[in-house]
This record gives structure tokens, C-alpha cells and sequence, in this order.
């Protein structure tokens, strides 16, 4: 038997500890509480012949660092390197929530999304198509209501094909001969990336892309600044083969433009180059702040929101009106 580690990460009170006790039979807490300690629970579950082990992580908010859970998530998405991330997002909160998936995006995970509070959304008649909203973001979005369990079964259907490089069942539960080829070669562009991550990072960045490729890893595009930032950076980063190898030169990149602390550590105990590095990174701040007259967090936070707003707008994103029934 093979076993899969799954990792959820999400905004605090989106479903995570519900689904974790669905899926694992566990009886945490769940609900409007915030813990003295941080830290995160393992549990287990089988699915189709497999066994995962779940890790229950904090929420937050984004990746950026400034709280102790955020780096929890971090480190632990970063050291741990999870098989798949169960990306958790309260669907009645969409916009907000994800602003995380596009942090998670940058970092080149397998992941899957669960639209949590599914039922919430439906209740205030809210609408989207999902389905094209997971094709934008280049991740499966599946709608799930964890307190009842639904949508549980296709989540985990999702992982194992995803984990596996298999078949791929669509929404009504019938094999999707298209959608079953987008995910086999989008698994097999994510295999030879951990190989050749130099080579396939080339590859997106000329847009090569497999032509049924539906959930494909994409590049959300931060701007011609501090996209020209991010490539200086890559490029003396990818000549230090360790570091490329174990985490993604891109989010490392993007993680310097933000001033990261933590990354900056890492590049110092990592890397002979660190003083190259960081110099090529300060010329690409300062490039971005003259032309932008913005600092280079300000651009890549705006940049995301500003994917997110398109992406929900091509998806024909409306909000219900029935706003009584939601509390
Ligand atoms: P966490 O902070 O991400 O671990 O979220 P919890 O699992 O603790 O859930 C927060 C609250 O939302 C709890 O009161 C849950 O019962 C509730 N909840 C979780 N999933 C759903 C869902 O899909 N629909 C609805 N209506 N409530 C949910
Ligand atoms: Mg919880
Ligand atoms: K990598």
C-alpha cells in the first residue's frame, strides 16, 4: 500500500479541522478558537486502497512571514514537502482566501483546492464556474461542505490520480477523457521539474505548454518590473544546484524582492553567492520603486489581487443577493 502525506493549509475558520476529523475520524476542535501554541496535528485515513497522512496545519492568511503561524506553514510546506497540499478555501470568502493559493502557487506545489462552505454559497446563491476558476489558477477546484462530507470522496479521487498521474473522474463522477490528459501531463511537467527544474522553468518561461493541459503550474504575472527582478534573481540563484534543486528559484526570487527575512537567512546559509544575490536584488527593487514609484510588496501583492479579480470575472464570479441566510 502506498501511503500519501497531505498537507491542509487555508485561512483560519475556512474547514480545515473539519475535514481532517471527516477524513481521519479525529475529534478535535473545530470552530472560532485560537490556540496558545502553534504547531499542527497528524492524523490518518484510507481512501481507494491508499493511506495518507493528514497534517492539520494553523490557517493563515498568506505566507508573508509576519506572524509565527506563517511561518509554521512555511517551514513546514518547505522542509516536510508534502506529497499533495489540500488547499482549503472558504468559498463564501472567496477574493480573500485566495490570496494564499497565489502565495502557494508561487512556492510550485501539487495541490488541490477545495471550495469549503459550499453550501454557504449556494444558500446566498452565489455562482462561479469553478471548473474554469481551477483552469485559470492551473488547480483542481473541487466544491466540498466538510461538515456533511461532501465532496470528500472526490477530493481524495483527485489526489490519489494526481499523486499517481492517472485517470481523473470530472464533477458528475464520469471519466473526462480531455480533463484525464491535462492531469497525466501536467503530473509529468511536475515529475521532470524536480528533476530538471532549470530546464522546465525555461519551459513555462516560453510558454511551451502541453495542449490539453488544463491544470497546468502557472506563473501569476507580477508585472514587467518586477517580473525582470524575479529573472536577474533566478538566474544567479539556478547557478547554485543545491538550492535549485530543493526549492523553487522563483519563489525563492520572489520571496528576496519581498524583503523575506527568513529567505534571506536561508540564501546566507546556503550559498557562497549570498553578497550577488543580494545586490542583484537590491538593483531590482530599486528599479521596480523607480518605476513604479511603489515598493516591490505593494507591486506583488496588487498583482495577485489583480489575477485573482480577473480570474473570478472570467469564471463569471457573482455574489448572491440572498445575503439573510448567510451569517
Ligand atoms: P479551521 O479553522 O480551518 O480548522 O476551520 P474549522 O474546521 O474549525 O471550521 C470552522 C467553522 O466552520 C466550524 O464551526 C465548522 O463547523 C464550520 N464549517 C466547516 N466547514 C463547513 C462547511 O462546509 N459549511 C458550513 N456551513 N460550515 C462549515
Ligand atoms: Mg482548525
Ligand atoms: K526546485
Amino acid at each position: 500500500r502506498r501511503t500519501i502525506n497531505v498537507a491542509l493549509v487555508g485561512n483560519p475558520n475556512c474547514g480545515k479541522t473539519s475535514l481532517f476529523n471527516f477524513a481521519s475520524g479525529a475529534h478535535e476542535r473545530v470552530g472560532n478558537y485560537s490556540g496558545v501554541t502553534v504547531d499542527a496535528k497528524t492524523g490518518h485515513a484510507s481512501f481507494e486502497g491508499y493511506d495518507f497522512n493528514i497534517v492539520d496545519l494553523p490557517g493563515t492568511y498568506s505566507l508573508s512571514a509576519y506572524s509565527p503561524e506563517e511561518l509554521y506553514v512555511r517551514k513546514e510546506i518547505i522542509e516536510h514537502t508534502p506529497d499533495v497540499v489540500i488547499n482549503v478555501i472558504d468559498a463564501s470568502n472567496i477574493e480573500r482566501n485566495l490570496y494564499l493559493t497565489t502565495q502557494l502557487i508561487d512556492m510550485h506545489l501539487r495541490m488541490v483546492c477545495a471550495l469549503n462552505m459550499f453550501d454557504e454559497t449556494e444558500k446566498r446563491g452565489d455562482n462561479v464556474d469553478y471548473a474554469k476558476l481551477g483552469e485559470l489558477f492551473g488547480v483542481p477546484m473541487i466544491p466540498t461542505t466538510f461538515t456533511t462530507g461532501r465532496g470528500v470522496e472526490l477530493l481524495f479521487h483527485i489526489i490519489i490520480n494526481m499523486y499517481e498521474g492517472l485517470d481523473f473522474l470530472d464533477d458528475k463522477g464520469n471519466l473526462d477523457p480531455e480533463v484525464a490528459e491535462g492531469i497525466r501531463q501536467w503530473h509529468e511537467q511536475y515529475r521532470k521539474s524536480e528533476k530538471e527544474d532549470a530546464e522546465h522553468e525555461e519551459d513555462f518561461a516560453s510558454g511551451v505548454k502541453p495542449k490539453h493541459n488544463v491544470f497546468r503550474h502557472i506563473h501569476i504575472n507580477h508585472g514587467p518590473y518586477v517580473e525582470e527582478g524575479i529573472e536577474a534573481i533566478q538566474a544567479v540563484l539556478k547557478q547554485e544546484n543545491d538550492l535549485r534543486h530543493r526549492y523553487s528559484t522563483r519563489y525563492l526570487a520572489i520571496k528576496l524582492l519581498e524583503k523575506d527575512k527568513e529567505t534571506e537567512h536561508l540564501i546566507v546559509s546556503s550559498t557562497s553567492r549570498a553578497e550577488e544575490i543580494f545586490s542583484v536584488r537590491d538593483k531590482a527593487v530599486a528599479d521596480v520603486q523607480n518605476y513604479t514609484h511603489e515598493d516591490c510588496e505593494t507591486v506583488i501583492m496588487d498583482a495577485k489581487y489583480g489575477f485573482i479579480h480577473g480570474a473570478l470575472q472570467e469564471a463569471g464570479y457573482q455574489t448572491g443577493n440572498k445575503k439573510d441566510t448567510y451569517q
